[in-house]
């Protein structure tokens, strides 16, 4: 039959030449499929007499095997070339420098926070938070601030809505509240009975109705918390010489402590540091000027009763200041509003990079 070397060399040739998959995939059909080529010589094998048909037939069945390996073959082939040329088209030059995208600043406001964090840190302060929103007790009451004191007003506290249950809410009007937590939490009760000491700072936002050019409704403040039963004036003086000269980078920055009052705490003193004025420019370190900068005294033992813990055992000492305000004066900015403006261009002269963490050994500020 010369039928069978003129199929066989149409199909393999059909198969060689096939120029993508779907070119593949009709010579397969033509040869293999239901009319093919060698499946009608498969049909025609029953037409033939015995011996015939068992030595053709060999010949049909070693084409059939020959054309599929040859399919085999040819598929792998395209699918490289195909998988060769995707490559190629979809090449990426991982090398190419990235296209320059704008980088966000930190508002100093969270820059001197990072620069508390890193000096009272050094010092073995631990930081805490608590909610905006508080109750009348937390706000007030624990701290020694009764009824009738015009701190309590309205006309200078954020009232909201009461609980459910009737308690009086408010926003709270220092972070004093979350030092009335940490006292009242049972693993630092636990810690105290131990014989630890308790050191906190507590930085985050605050709010009175106020709003001028040097107040606004939303400040910021960190308070500061050592207890224990030992902690005296001496500790809270030595603690706050410590963090003014390092926070304002002056080493013999001078301190002046006065006598003052707050409900909370009793000895209280006001902290001023030396400073002096040279063409309206002010400068911080020894002078013939005082800028007063924070208040502090001893808890008072009934904050500490208060708390549920034994003012005849424990005793510490306890500071505030207001954040903006000491941002301020430390890179002078001269408008606490101009803080809480969102200007993006403001951002861009007065905000710090977010990659460099403040620290004592690597520098802390600009
Ligand atoms: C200021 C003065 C101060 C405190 C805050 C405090 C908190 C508790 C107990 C005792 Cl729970 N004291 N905080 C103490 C003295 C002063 O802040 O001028 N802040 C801007």
């Amino acid at each position: 039959m010369d039928d069978l070397s003129t199929i066989r060399r149409e199909a393999l040739g059909a198969v060689e030449q096939a120029a993508d998959l779907a070119a593949l995939d009709a010579a397969r059909v033509a040869a293999l499929g239901k009319k093919g080529s060698v499946t009608g010589l498969m049909k025609a094998l029953g037409a033939l007499a015995p011996a015939e048909r068992r030595e053709f037939g060999a010949r049909v069945n070693q084409l059939k095997g020959e054309i599929e390996t040859a399919l085999e073959a040819r598929k792998s082939a395209l699918s490289a070339s195909a998988l060769a040329a995707k490559l190629a088209n979809e090449r990426i030059d991982v090398s190419l420098p990235p296209r320059p995208e704008g980088q966000g600043t930190l508002h100093p406001i969270g820059q001197v926070m990072d620069e508390l964090a890193a000096i009272f840190g050094e010092m073995g302060f631990s930081w805490a938070e608590g909610p905006d929103i508080e109750d009348d007790w937390h706000n007030f009451t624990a701290l020694n601030i009764p009824p009738d004191h015009p701190a309590r007003q309205m006309q200078d506290t954020f009232y909201l809505p009461s609980r459910a249950d009737g308690t009086p809410m408010v926003l709270r009007t220092h972070t004093s509240p979350v030092q009335a937590r940490t006292m009242l939490d049972e693993g630092v009760q636990r810690m105290l009975a131990d014989g630890g000491s308790l050191r906190v700072i507590i930085p985050g936002r605050t709010f009175r109705i106020d709003n001028d050019a040097t107040h606004t409704p939303m400040f910021h403040q960190v308070e500061g918390l050592v207890l224990d039963r030992t902690t005296h004036m001496g500790h809270l003086k030595g603690c706050l010489v410590d963090f003014c000269r390092a926070f304002f980078e002056v080493d013999d920055l001078p301190l002046r402590f006065r006598p003052s009052y707050f409900p909370f705490t009793e000895p209280s003193a006001e902290v001023d540091i030396g400073c002096s004025w040279k063409d309206g420019e002010l400068r911080i370190g020894a002078g013939d000027s005082w800028l007063e900068i924070l208040g502090s005294g001893m808890v008072h033992p009934n904050v500490i009763a208060n708390c549920g813990l034994d003012p005849a055992i424990y005793q510490g000492f306890a500071f505030g200041m207001g954040i903006d305000r000491i941002a301020m004066l430390k890179y002078g900015i001269n408008d606490l509003r101009s803080f809480f403006d969102s200007d993006l261009r403001w951002l861009r002269h007065y905000g710090f990079s977010a990659l460099e963490w403040p620290s004592l050994t690597g520098g802390l500020g600009r």
